[in-house]
């Protein structure tokens, strides 16, 4: 006979989970708000938040564990939604040559720029791409990052790229963070097709991406949409190949120069359009229309020391989420601080902390699809949350780094040292 109890309820209406999590502020992120919950409880099983409300609302809970916060905030898993940690060397000397008045664009016609980390990360054995990437997520994770996206786009050829995209494989397998992984082959043009993009992106569509798709190699492609990079209409055959493929779709639009890469992006769909300094009204009606999410990227911006910032009122006005990443990349934006991005989004984007704590979590989520099991505190949701020592959300955007979570519930597990 079937039962009268949804599952998780014993006859009594005790609720039966495995932990049950007190004693602090639930920053539950819902809707894009804060929605704080006062002294909330939060019940898990299975890896899911199960039950979430006040003290006073609570049920009987049947649980093994128990843990009281003491006090404190909670807020979900940070999310960071726009990354290329896989690469081989850095760009230390570059970072000087730019200080010394040489521009982005200079240092990229003279071979260097994006070319550079591609020749050090084609040298790259896997186990050293593999590496380096762990040493650069572990601050990331250390500070409350959850789930994290990664972009191949400095292989450049076919195995490199395969290359790039296994270790982001081999990452997800091995540490204890959600990883998404990005095809941006369509990044910059290899040496070995100067002259000939055309024919590198009919090698992408053709070749690269039905055989990253039948090895389930990436969960989305993303492409560089720049006068630097490829134009409109070569992005546009790269998302019909992705299309065909049935992978979703992202883009680098409107970082340098406005070509409405993120209008393009939109009409097919997209998840996402990224850094989007120079978009403009229309590029942000379309991509309200789409529910792309606006990926605002202040590292980048702050490094190449950008003066047109990202026309966030218009986000705002037409209701575009917009998410904040790291854009973690050895040239414009060597960032490992995700706290630092959400300050940064604040002070030189204008966004409100609560907007770009609405970035890392609930917009982030989206940006990657994930926005049904990530982002926000939820009954239902994967039961990622991070406990501050904390004492407002706002405090979590105003500090410029320092103060550490206390704690790091992953899959509704306490997250150990992620060093070891
Ligand atoms: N935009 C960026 O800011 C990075 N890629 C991109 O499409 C820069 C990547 C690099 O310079 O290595
Ligand atoms: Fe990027």
């Amino acid at each position: 006979m079937a039962s009268l109890n949804p599952p998780n309820t014993a006859a009594s209406g005790t609720l039966i989970c495995d932990s049950l999590w007190t004693g602090a502020s639930l920053v539950t992120m819902q809707d894009g708000y804060y929605n704080l919950i006062e002294n909330g409880v939060l019940a898990v099983k299975d890896g899911l938040i199960i039950w979430l409300g006040t003290v006073a609302d609570s049920p009987e809970f049947d649980t093994q564990i128990r843990h009281d916060f003491g006090g404190g905030i909670v807020t979900p898993g940070l999310i960071d939604c726009h990354t290329h940690l896989v690469f081989g060397g850095d760009r230390s000397a570059e970072f000087e040559q730019r200080l010394n008045g040489v521009s982005y664009a200079e240092i990229a016609a003279q071979g260097g720029g994006i070319l550079s980390t591609v020749n050090a990360t084609r040298r790259a054995s896997h186990q050293q791409l593999f590496e380096q990437a762990r040493f650069r997520l572990t601050p990331l994770l250390a500070e409350g990052v959850t789930c994290v996206e990664i972009k191949s786009g400095y292989g450049l050829s076919d195995d490199s790229e395969l290359k790039m995209l296994r270790v982001i494989r081999e990452l997800a397998q091995n540490l204890p963070v959600r990883i998404k992984a990005t095809c941006l082959a369509a990044h910059a043009l290899p040496p070995e097709f100067k002259g000939r993009a055309d024919d590198y992106i009919a090698h992408i569509c053709e070749v690269l991406l039905p055989q990253v798709a039948a090895e389930h190699l990436a969960d989305a492609v993303d492409a560089f949409c720049e006068h630097l990079a490829f134009s409109p209409e070569q992005v546009e055959r790269v998302f019909q190949a992705a299309v065909r493929l049935g992978l979703p779709i992202k883009l680098h639009a409107e970082q340098l120069s406005s070509l409405h890469g993120s209008q393009l992006a939109a009409r097919y769909g997209a998840l996402s359009a990224d850094h989007l300094e120079y978009a403009t009204e229309e590029d942000a009606q379309v991509m309200a229309a789409s529910g792309t999410v606006a990926v605002l990227l202040p590292g980048a911006f702050y490094l190449l020391r950008e003066t047109q910032r990202p026309p966030v009122e218009l986000f705002r006005k037409h209701g575009v989420p917009m998410a904040v990443a790291s854009d973690a990349n050895p040239g414009t934006s060597p960032a490992l601080s995700l706290r630092l991005m959400l300050n940064m989004a604040c002070t030189l984007f204008r966004m409100t902390p609560e907007e770009a704590l609405a970035g890392v979590t609930c917009h982030a989520a989206r940006a990657l699809g994930l926005q049904h099991t990530h982002g926000t505190l939820e009954a239902g949701k994967v039961a990622d949350f991070v406990h501050w020592p904390l004492t407002r959300p706002a405090e979590l955007v105003y500090w410029l780094g320092g103060q550490l979570p206390c704690t790091v519930i992953y899959q509704g597990n306490i997250r150990g040292d992620v060093r070891s």
